[in-house]
């Protein structure tokens, strides 16, 4: 499609020429795919505002000013893992200080004690550890619906979901059914850390490989599911590695259209085997967000994930491509683990702040971003809500 250039138009390419990222901004300007040596030099360009106001005007024209969030809760179900991942400060081995794993009855008490709060989605994640039954993930799914019937459940990463066919016995293609009909609404993004076989090798070599988990998330698309992806950045991972990370994404969403969100995920190194690794910095992080909303073309949201971020470089992420800041979270163990400063949870309103302070429009979503309230539906008070968490 061929439109004419605006007077912003011109005014990007200047600024991307001045940059030497002139060719890449006339891709962008014409909707055009970048490619592998495209990513590489927004990775590697010094002009962080450049690659900002490019990533920007996609953001922009996808969205406008409107910025997602939802009232959410975390619930991680166990810290037991066997997977052993050097980044990871979360896991513990049974008998380990700290160590946990709820009853179905104890996860459905968390949600239970936010019943006052007009929570929409419960975002559940945990550690991988084989003596978990099958009947167990079941009984945790029915467990939270019956406590609040309402609830989209977004459980389960791919590293879960193959441990779960794994004790089931069974294929994914038969397990998804009954995960969905005990409850499971959608998938979140994790686990995909880098699909580098180098750094899956050096780092976190117990877990499926970026070919598994891209055919996992393709079965999950196919079983009619949405799901989100990530990236985990800022370790020991480079730029080339970085960039074949969200081309393989690209490709699976070409094929499938499946996942919503794409979330950089920055290391935090406190309390982890790679706790001599700095992690990234803001500059780093918006970068990331940058160019995941330009490569990533395919891909609708790119979510500044604040619990890991900090606010006010969510809020800067929200003019570097990012047009969604997660939710309410309410109780956050593993990046807290890791030394996240960040609180555990925000009111639904503060978020509303946040965002339009950042000069954003605020859209309370659900998790499929179907719209629960924007200014506009609610009249002229933003921070106006269908009650407050
Ligand atoms: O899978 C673990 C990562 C993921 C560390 O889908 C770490 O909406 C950095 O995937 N430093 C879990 N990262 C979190 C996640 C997520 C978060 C928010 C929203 C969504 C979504 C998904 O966190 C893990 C792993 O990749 N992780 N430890 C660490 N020390």
């Amino acid at each position: 499609m061929i439109t004419a250039r605006t007077h912003a138009d011109e005014r990007l390419l200047r600024h991307a020429r001045a940059a030497g990222l002139g060719e890449i901004a006339e891709k962008v300007l014409a909707r055009e795919r970048l490619s592998i040596d495209d990513g590489l030099a927004l990775y590697r360009t010094q002009h962080l505002h450049a690659l900002g106001a490019l990533a920007n005007h996609v953001r922009e024209r996808l969205h406008g000013d409107r910025t997602y969030f939802n009232v959410n809760q975390h619930v991680n179900y166990t810290n037991l893992c066997n997977k052993l991942c050097k980044f990871c400060a979360f896991q513990r081995l049974p008998g380990e200080e700290g160590a946990y794993w709820l009853t179905p009855e104890q996860a459905a008490d968390k949600i239970r004690a936010q019943l006052a709060h007009p929570v929409t989605e419960v975002h559940m994640v945990a550690g991988v550890w084989p003596r978990i039954p099958y009947s167990y993930y079941l009984e945790l799914l029915r467990a939270v619906k019956a406590a609040r019937p309402s609830i989209h459940i977004k459980a389960f990463t791919m590293v879960e979901l193959d441990q779960i066919a794994k004790v089931a016995k069974k294929p994914l293609s038969e397990v998804l059914p009954e995960l969905i009909e005990a409850g499971l609404g959608s998938c979140p993004g994790g686990g995909a850390e880098v699909f580098s076989e180098r750094v899956r090798a050096a780092t976190y070599h117990l877990k499926i490989s970026g070919d598994e988990w891209l055919a996992l998330a393709r079965q999950v698309h196919r079983a009619g599911l949405r799901s989100n992806c990530t990236m985990l950045h800022g370790h020991i991972e480079t730029v080339e590695e970085r960039v074949d990370h969200l081309d393989r994404l690209r490709k699976l969403q070409d094929e499938t259209g499946g996942f919503q969100t794409y979330i950089p995920l920055s290391f935090h190194p406190e309390n982890s085997e790679l706790a001599h690794i700095e992690g990234p910095s803001a500059i780093d992080e918006l970068r990331e967000i940058a160019v995941a909303r330009l490569l990533l073309d395919n891909v609708p949201h790119v979510k500044a994930y604040w619990i890991l971020l900090d606010i006010p470089v969510a809020q800067t992420a929200l003019s570097f491509g990012a047009d969604d800041v997660d939710g309410t979270v309410v109780e956050e163990h593993i990046y807290h683990d890791a030394g996240a400063t960040t609180p555990q949870r925000v009111a639904r309103d503060e978020l509303v702040r946040w965002i339009e302070r950042a000069g954003r429009i605020p859209v309370e979503r659900d998790t499929l971003y179907n719209e629960v309230w924007s200014p506009r539906s609610a009249g002229r008070s933003a921070v106006a809500s269908p009650s407050t968490a």
